[in-house]
């Protein structure tokens, strides 16, 4: 792979292009190998990872039992991307497209699949009647930024995150374009933020949930280590609304479930019940081997 690449007149699969996940994936979809998933005892049953994606569920999930709706118990299962469990033939049979998070609810007369992290948040919204407003005006306000963040994070992960971060070597256009888009983005949302507390309104909703690990941690540098070359901290919005919201037991808790990866004590690998948050996080785990 060079700079001065010629497109041929059909693109062949070359296997490795060097770049961080080039191993994993393929021009074809579908499962690779036979893997059946695995099953606890709640009726929600979580396969996913602690990436942005996946903590939109986690913490939707944590918010929801501390707002008492004892139904939300779930068991959170992890799925490791790198390692391709996604292209597990289980995995395959709830999400077709191969990519975390997903959920099963068992409590339905046949269980219901859930794909696409902005339909578990809406499906789980809905069935517990949590932070999604009723009236129609502010139900619309918040779907159009959950749906802001479904579409804008592509730019943001897809693109710059994968031109600045994961490509296999650094390449202007490319990242000047999603640098452009991303800041655009950011811009949107902290002159939003300046104007409401959250933001579709006053309440603190599915909307945030979706953006806040996306463009809220990236003002952390902890995403794409990029928090000083976008010039994060000029978001003061974004940084202010970061801020609180990082500060809910519920997005603490949320975070630290299917992380298999950073300090031991913020990994719970996998979580089947409150307790776990205190006795099963890595650090506890390895101190008790
Ligand atoms: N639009 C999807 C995107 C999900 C997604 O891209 N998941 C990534 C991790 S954040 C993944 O599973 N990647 C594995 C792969 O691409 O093979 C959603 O929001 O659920």
């Amino acid at each position: 792979m060079t700079a001065d690449y010629e497109p041929p007149r059909v693109w062949t699969w070359e296997r490795e292009n060097g770049g961080t996940f080039a191993s994993i994936n393929r021009p074809v979809s579908g499962a690779t190998h036979e893997t059946a998933l695995p099953r606890g005892a709640h009726p929600l049953q979580l396969y996913s990872l602690a990436t942005p994606n996946g903590v939109k569920v986690t913490v939707m999930l944590e918010e929801l039992l501390a707002a008492g709706h004892d139904g939300a118990e779930y068991d959170a299962w992890v799925v490791n991307i790198r390692e391709g469990d996604q292209f597990g033939s289980g995995f395959v049979a709830i999400n077709p497209n191969s990519k975390i998070p997903a959920l099963v609810d068992h409590t339905t007369p046949e269980p219901t699949r859930v794909f696409e992290s902005g339909a578990i948040l809406l499906y789980l919204a809905e069935k517990f009647g949590a932070f999604l407003p009723d009236d129609p005006s502010e139900r619309a306000e918040c779907l159009s930024w959950l749906f802001w963040q479904m579409g804008s994070a592509p730019y943001l992960g897809g693109g710059f995150g994968h031109f600045y971060a994961y490509a296999p070597y650094k390449m202007e256009y490319p990242i000047d374009r999603f640098t452009m888009e991303v800041k655009r983005q950011l811009d949107v949302l902290d002159k939003r933020l300046g104007e409401t507390a959250y933001v579709a309104g006053d309440a603190y909703t599915v909307a945030d949930m979706a953006i806040w690990p996306w463009y809220g941690v990236l003002t952390t540098g902890k995403l794409y280590d990029a928090a000083e070359f976008l010039a994060a901290e000029d978001y003061a919005n974004v940084v202010r609304w970061y801020r609180e919201i990082a500060a809910r037991e519920p997005v603490i808790r949320g975070r630290k479930v299917n992380r298999i990866s950073g300090p031991a004590e913020d990994q719970l690998h996998e979580r089947h019940d409150a307790s776990d948050f205190d006795l099963r996080t890595q650090d506890k785990l390895e101190a008790a081997e």
